[in-house]
């Protein structure tokens, strides 16, 4: 393969970064068969969280008034504030209008009522046909919460589910709410206490496997404070000790660790009143030398924790930075910590996820992370050429592939 020339560098790259299939390692969205909790469309996309936190700073509406709206009512509003007056240029915001644009829905002088109108040409499963088409993704990996009933009953009833849509099995009141996590546990007919006795840890192994035989999940998750330790004398040890971390291991599936999320700093915010806390890395330095055979997808949510991150990363092969996660989804700071982590780690990190909870949230998500993907590319393959070493296409082509899709698979153990 011929060598790419410094002038044609820049279209080369870029022309790759945006041919490459994307593996989204982590979304909050579902298959079309599971009906209302595949969100998409006008409304869901005007009020995802991350844009009521925005308007709540600029409306002087109250709390309670605005979860009293219906969801076109709270569009419409959010609408009001942070399009018609204001400029919508936070992320979130520009978001919108670059995944609206991408469909072909001129936003020069729309306003919410002439959007909704667009969406009626398309059905559900057209619309998920051209989502995956126009931002070039393969399969998007969902978030499938055992502990909730809703999803649980549809996971029952073998709903065939879409291959583009891969499970996770998401296991958090395990290790952040062991009483919910009981009672939910003995509700379905497992002898469990929150002593973590043989016998409880022998039935929540159980249960682990049955929903990992129902689901075929490609890793278990969990999101965790920035208080998260480990080992500790609580029952967060014995959780992973002797329940998830053995399963994991015999089901060949990695634990993916989100770490620095403070719940709920503001409940009236509901979803949107998350924040974010500075965690370290010490407990995942812990983690990788105890269980060495076990495999840990790590993201961060803060962004003083990327550089720490990165280097606990160079001394475990078991450990696989992922993502920046939701505060750190903002151009300036997913290029520094792109930056960061090729300089430290050369290619082997999963540069990002989308987190999308509304479907049409991928083709904004992605269309931004892989114009920076491409600049930061760029700019490192320059640096190479300067050397003297050769870049090719194959070369790029094959480093791509690696941040996109196959490092994940490979660690995931599908590939
Ligand atoms: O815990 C998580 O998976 C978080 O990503 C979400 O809970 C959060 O609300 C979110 O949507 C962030 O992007
Ligand atoms: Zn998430």
């Amino acid at each position: 393969m011929p060598n790419i020339s410094r002038s044609q560098l820049r279209s080369v790259v870029t022309d790759i970064v945006e041919r490459t299939p994307i593996v989204d390692i982590h979304t909050h969205l579902y298959s079309p068969a599971f009906g209302d909790l595949l969100l998409w469309g006008a409304d869901e996309l005007l009020t995802y969280h991350y844009l009521v936190a925005e308007m709540m700073r600029r409306s002087p509406i109250g709390y309670d008034e605005f979860r009293a709206f219906s969801t076109r009512e709270k569009a419409n509003h959010i609408w009001e504030h942070l399009y018609r007056l204001s400029s919508p240029i936070s992320e979130a915001a520009r978001g919108v209008l670059t995944a609206l644009q991408t469909v072909g829905i001129d936003v020069s002088r729309a306003d919410p009522e002439e959007i909704r109108q667009q969406f009626k040409h398309w059905t559900v499963e057209e619309y998920v046909d051209l989502v995956f088409r126009k931002a070039n993704i393969e399969f998007v990996v969902m978030t499938n919460d055992p502990f909730d009933s809703r999803e649980r009953a549809l996971w029952e009833q073998n709903i065939p589910v879409d291959s583009r849509f891969r499970a996770a099995l998401r296991i958090d009141p395990l290790l952040t709410d062991l009483s919910r996590a009981c009672s939910i546990l003995s509700e379905l007919g497992y002898a469990v206490s929150t002593r973590l006795d043989d016998v409880t840890c022998a039935q929540i192994r159980r249960f682990l496997r049955v929903w990992i035989d129902r689901m075929d999940p490609l890793y278990m998750a969990v999101s965790l404070p920035p208080t998260f330790c480990f080992p500790t004398d609580d029952p967060v040890r014995r959780m992973l000790d002797s329940c998830i971390l053995p399963v994991a291991l015999d089901r060949e599936l990695p634990l993916a660790l989100m770490i620095g999320v403070k719940r709920q700093v503001n409940p009236h915010l509901q979803l949107a009143g998350d924040s974010v806390g500075k965690a370290g890395t010490q407990a995942i330095e812990n983690l990788c030398v105890a269980y060495p055979d076990n495999r840990f997808l790590v993201t961060m949510l803060s962004r003083e924790d990327q550089h720490q991150l990165c280097v606990t990363a160079r001394k475990f092969r078991n450990l696989m930075p992922f993502g920046c996660w939701w505060f750190l989804n903002v151009p300036s700071l997913i290029r520094e910590i792109t930056m960061i982590r090729l300089e430290l780690l050369g290619f082997s990190f999963i540069p990002q996820h989308s987190d999308a909870r509304i479907l049409d949230q991928l083709l904004y998500k992605w269309a931004h992370s892989r114009k920076i993907a491409a600049e930061a590319l760029v700019e490192k393959y320059t640096d190479l050429q300067r050397t003297g070493w050769s870049i090719t296409e194959e070369a790029v082509t094959r480093d791509v592939r690696d941040l996109f899709r196959d490092n994940f698979l490979r660690f995931a153990g599908r590939l």
